[in-house]
């Protein structure tokens, strides 16, 4: 676990949920956009926490939350606050894609999340016959799931890092926007 100091004192802090179902890939990719180093993963018990920052005035807390059945259970506890949810597919695992749709489905529910930007990450691309993102996006319903929020599927490969800061990019533009017009929202009701 890093340290959870940001650089620049002044940045706005954005927390973001890390979800998908366990060995999808997230610790992976966590630690190579933190890093930008390979490292051997261990199962997460629990959950990881990194600091990110990637544009400006922005720095992204990250909740790495295990995918293991059990945990899944909890996904839900850590949905209050978070300002952006990003969903790791093991594009490969076609075993286990309908149950990853039907978390990612179920996950989209939470009251907590609602309008909250979503960047889904096609992961595991190295991997010959990997499904695209146009393919994610179709099974996954995501046009419909997510009219009502900015979204995108990115593909990626947490090996090389191949995707990762484009999708983070991303997510990070559209939390700003997703900040600024819940900042907007809250101050014309005080001002009422
Ligand atoms: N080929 C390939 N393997 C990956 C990729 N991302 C993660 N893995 C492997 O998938 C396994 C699970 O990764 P991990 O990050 O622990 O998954 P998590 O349970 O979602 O945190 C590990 O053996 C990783 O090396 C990828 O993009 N390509
Ligand atoms: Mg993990």
């Amino acid at each position: 676990m890093g340290l959870l100091s940001s650089k620049n004192p002044k940045a706005k802090q954005a927390h973001i949920l890390l979800l998908g179902l366990d060995s999808a890939g997230k610790s992976t990719l966590l630690y190579k956009l933190k890093l930008a180093k390979d490292i051997v993963t261990i199962p997460t018990i629990g959950f990881n926490v990194e600091m990110i920052e990637l544009g400006k005035g922005i720095s992204l807390t990250v909740w790495d939350v295990g995918g293991q059945e059990k945990m899944r259970t909890l996904w839900g506890c850590y949905c209050e606050h978070t300002d952006g949810l990003v969903y790791v597919v093991d594009s490969t695992d076609k075993q286990r894609l309908e149950d990853s749709r039907r978390e990612f489905e179920h996950i989209l529910k939470n009251e907590h999340i609602e309008n909250v930007p979503v960047v889904l990450l096609a992961n595991k691309q190295d991997v010959p016959g990997a499904l695209t993102a146009e393919d994610i996006t179709r099974i996954f319903k995501v046009k419909k799931l997510c009219c009502n929020r900015n979204w995108c599927v990115q593909p990626c490969c947490a090996i090389t890092g191949d995707g990762l800061t484009e999708g983070f990019r991303k997510l990070t533009e559209f939390v700003k926007s997703h900040m600024k017009t819940r900042g907007d929202t809250l101050a014309f009701f005080k001002q009422k």
